[in-house]
């Protein structure tokens, strides 16, 4: 079956955010970063700014002279932890088949669900329109028949873009690619290749797989299928989370539970407020404590079958302490989750496993 893949890549993430919530950021070069006077580097910088040349990973104190009115904002990690969130929950209104690489970027599989007049095109139109009406950011996509293309083509048309490669028009679009576009080609690697004459995609279909593998080793195999358009990577959803757990470091060790009531009973409250959030509360197999005494050993105790109420941290508490009777420097209670994923599949990498020839 063919099978259709959407590749999505928020523009300027952070820096998009930043302008979202600060009008006075929007169409001015800015940057999202640590400061030139502590040395720092640029996370992002929005399209204003690249046009000075600016790009990720750039150290400040360089982007300041290459675009001296250039403003730098702190980054907040939270909310862009918060956006993204936000952005997997409207994936998730498409389909379950997401795998997430990035605050800002995940596969989505339709190809189960894209059929008569839902197609993946219209699905990667939906999800750029819900995610700019309600996150106040652009999103760009790519759609096509695998991985491989449709992440190429997501960085096509960026910003704000939308670029479709159908089944048809793959072999033409990829033979026209030039080498550096083939994710996992960085620009040592690049380089190399220009030097054999390797400029697109086409000129590696005339190298055999045999030579390929000889000048670029386990990477000559993806070259030989991205050259050709395959990519045979399924989508993987992201692994199940099998626990959720707070803990809390002291300033000063505790001496033990008599003084730890309160620490417990917010720790508790903390713990409560993550399930509810991971809405967990059906899949709790198990409680467990974990506490660090003041020479720095630890101690784990769990208990199955339990509702995971208060007074059964508490006991657990007690049963580890009592393992030592020594000062405690760290406490921490969780519970853990049944797995779902026994019934997805083996658990599952998180990450683009595309192999790289880079170092
Ligand atoms: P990217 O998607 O690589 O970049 P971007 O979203 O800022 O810009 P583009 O329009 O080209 O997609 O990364 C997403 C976020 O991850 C980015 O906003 C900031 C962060 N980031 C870093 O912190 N360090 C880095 O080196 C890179 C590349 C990104
Ligand atoms: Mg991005």
């Amino acid at each position: 079956m063919q099978r259709k893949i959407i590749h999505l890549d928020a523009d300027c993430f952070y820096a998009a955010i930043e302008m979202r919530d600060d009008p006075a950021l929007r169409g001015i070069p800015i940057a999202v970063g640590g400061s030139a006077e502590r040395r720092g580097v640029l996370t992002t910088c929005n399209y204003e700014a690249r046009a000075f040349g600016l790009h990720s990973a750039m150290p400040t104190a360089q982007a300041m002279r290459l675009c001296p009115s250039l403003t730098v904002v702190a980054p907040q990690m939270g909310k862009y932890r918060e956006a993204s969130k936000a952005m997997r929950a409207i994936f998730s209104d498409f389909t379950e088949i997401i795998e997430p690489l990035s605050l800002d970027e995940a596969y989505l599989d339709v190809s189960e669900i894209s059929d008569g007049d839902l197609t993946a095109t219209r699905i990667a139109k939906a999800i750029r329109q819900r995610i700019r009406e309600e996150l106040h950011i652009t999103v760009s996509a790519g759609v096509s028949v695998n991985k491989f293309i449709a992440k190429v083509a997501s960085d096509w048309k960026k910003p704000d873009g939308l670029t479709v490669v159908p089944p048809d028009q793959v072999d033409a679009f990829v033979a026209a690619l030039p080498v550096k576009k083939i994710p996992g080609v960085g620009s040592v690697t690049a380089e190399k290749m220009h030097r054999y004459g390797l400029r697109n995609c086409a000129d590696i279909r005339n190298w055999s797989l045999f030579e390929l593998r000889r000048r670029f080793g386990k990477f000559g195999l993806v070259l030989h299928e991205r050259a050709r358009g395959r990519d045979e990577r399924p989508v993987q959803p992201a692994r199940v989370r099998k626990s959720i757990s707070v803990e809390r470091t002291f300033d000063e060790d505790i001496s033990g539970p008599a003084e730890w009531a309160p620490i417990i009973e917010q720790l508790y409250t903390h713990l409560m407020e993550r399930i509810e959030s991971a809405k967990a509360w059906n899949g709790i197999t198990k409680a467990f404590i974990k506490l660090k005494f003041n020479d720095f050993t630890t101690t784990t105790v769990e208990r199955v079958g339990t509702k995971a109420i208060e007074t059964d941290f508490q006991q657990l508490l007690l049963e580890g302490w009592e393992r030592r009777l020594q000062p405690v420097r760290l406490i921490g209670l969780g519970v853990r989750l049944l797995e779902e994923g026994d019934q997805i599949s083996a658990p599952l990498p998180f990450s683009d496993s595309t192999p790289s020839a880079e170092v």
